[in-house]
């Protein structure tokens, strides 16, 4: 009808145009149903390339909306990598610098943001910030934790400070179970932010009774980079024999250690499984969220984020744990399901690098509530609806030596698209007492050939230690601020029976 009057296709496209902003402007804010895992290997997922475990749940959240395939956090440690998560900032900046720390009073998060702007909150699960306090922390209206890291049979959970109570059962049911049961509940008309805490798939690995024998058949050998450690620095070495070493108890899968014989990686074979099981369950768990959002009319209103806090090794370079730079340890499953960030029909992959850093500025903004000031994160929105060619092209990593763990040096590093530098200050000021590592993590994404001492890469290596100084005095750190502990060496003591 407009084909002969095209002023008056130009009116109608106006009118619909400014429909759809204000729509999209004026529509309630989302709710935000926020599920994190602990220690989830990007990998273990099926979008990341899962081979033998299956997670059709948490793949559906990425084919309805967006996966993010590189996707990392800035330190690979559980504490430090949560409060990142909830505040857009570097572990030096929030303080929460190992497993022990809580996150500091007074620093805001995107909760209590969310919190202040009406929406009605609640945490439940495994917080893990602050070893022995299982008592509300600010930012959420119900809030039900457990001290440390919970068990995954039977774990007593205080109940937003009125009590604690002995729940038996499967931890992730049980999460699952007081997440359906506080969803439930009426909100008045507020929106709402569902913050859950899987214990899955951490050490030390239990599955459901159900999923015990469910990888019973298949192999797993230790990768080949257990046995590539020739141009590594020697401190990856020592580790093999260690508590985070392919020969050492394995979180207690293997009880004869160490043991480097070849039939050996029987136990390593078992724990990795045990490991793959405890997915099954948390996939279980997004079903359930899935349809019951789906019955009560609020899923496509649900910004939905499945996210992982910090990656694990699992035999790369003969390691197992996480807390180094190289790539399992680093990288995270990142999925999110939003309509009104990406159509389900049309889900999007973004192949950009993002961080931990980057989950609070992104949420707040979909939500329409006020940003975090002075944050070291960037909102992806942008990159994800429209593209964005000043998006981040490099990032640093940080990891301070922890006595209680000498398994893994202090680390600073940098990552492009297209190269890796990690080096490992002593922490006296002096030269590093360690080789540092360069990797083409384009062209050999499993870190098999360290470049470092290559001299046709010894431009790059100057680029990239430039880079990384950059990037640290841009985030407020200097050599003469950045503080850590001093690198006391790789030692074969196991941790003390209460942190394990
Ligand atoms: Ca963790």
């Amino acid at each position: 009808m407009n084909r002969r009057n095209p002023r008056l296709l130009v009116i109608v496209l106006l009118t619909t145009i400014a429909a759809g902003v204000a729509a999209r402007t004026e529509a309630k804010p989302p709710n935000v149903l926020f599920i994190l895992t602990d220690d989830q290997r990007a990998d273990a997922i099926g979008l990341g390339g899962a081979k033998h475990l299956k997670t059709p749940w948490m793949d559906r959240l990425g084919q309805e909306g967006v996966y993010f395939k590189n996707a990392f956090c800035t330190t690979s440690l559980c504490s430090p990598s949560r409060a990142s998560i909830l505040s857009g900032l570097y572990a030096h900046a929030h303080g929460v610098i190992d497993n022990f720390t809580e996150y500091p009073t007074g620093f805001k998060s995107f909760p209590m943001v969310l919190q202040s702007q009406g929406y009605d909150t609640a945490y439940i699960g495994k917080w893990h910030m602050g070893e022995d306090n299982d008592e509300p922390r600010p930012g959420f209206n119900w809030f039900v934790t457990h001290k440390g890291q919970g068990k995954y049979f039977d774990t007593e959970f205080n109940i937003n400070g009125q009590g604690r109570k002995l729940i038996k059962g499967y931890y992730t049911t049980i999460v699952t179970d007081m997440a359906e049961e506080w969803l439930q509940r009426s909100h008045g008309d507020k929106p709402w932010l569902l913050m859950i805490g899987h214990k899955a798939p951490h050490s030390f690995y239990f599955p459901e009774p159900k999923y015990e024998k469910a990888f019973q058949h298949v192999r797993v050998p230790y990768p080949e980079t257990a046995f590539m450690l020739d141009d590594k620095p020697d401190w990856i070495r020592q580790r093999l024999y260690t508590w985070h070493g392919i020969y050492g108890p394995l979180f207690e899968w293997r009880k004869q250690f160490p043991d480097d014989r070849p039939e050996a990686v029987k136990d390593f074979e078992a724990m990795t499984r045990a490991y793959w099981g405890t997915l099954l369950s948390v996939d279980d768990s997004i079903q359930r969220l899935y349809k019951l959002l789906q019955e009560r009319g609020e899923l496509d209103n649900t910004l939905i984020v499945f996210m992982g806090d910090n990656g694990i090794l699992n035999g790369e370079d003969g390691m197992v744990d996480k807390r180094t730079m190289h790539e399992p340890s680093i990288r995270i499953p990142l999925v999110v399901r939003y309509p009104r960030l990406t159509s389900p029909s049309q889900p999007r992959v973004v192949a950009q690098q993002v961080l931990t850093l980057d989950i609070a500025p992104s949420i707040l903004e979909l939500c329409g509530a006020p940003a975090l000031p002075g944050i070291q994160g960037r909102s992806w929105v942008k990159l994800v609806r429209d593209g964005d060619s000043q998006w981040r092209k490099s990032w640093f990593y940080h990891y301070n030596y922890e006595k209680q763990f000498p398994y893994t040096p202090n680390v600073r590093g940098v990552r492009t698209q297209t190269w890796k530098y990690i080096h490992y200050p002593h922490g006296d000021g002096g030269p590093d007492r360690h080789m540092a590592e360069l990797y083409n993590v384009e062209f050999d994404r499993d870190e098999r050939y360290n470049l470092i001492a290559d001299p046709r890469y010894a431009r790059v290596v100057e680029d990239m230690k430039a880079e990384l100084f950059r990037l640290m005095a841009a985030a407020g750190l200097s050599p003469a601020t950045d503080k850590m502990p001093l690198d006391e060496g790789i030692k074969q003591e196991l941790p003390d029976q209460k942190i394990r």
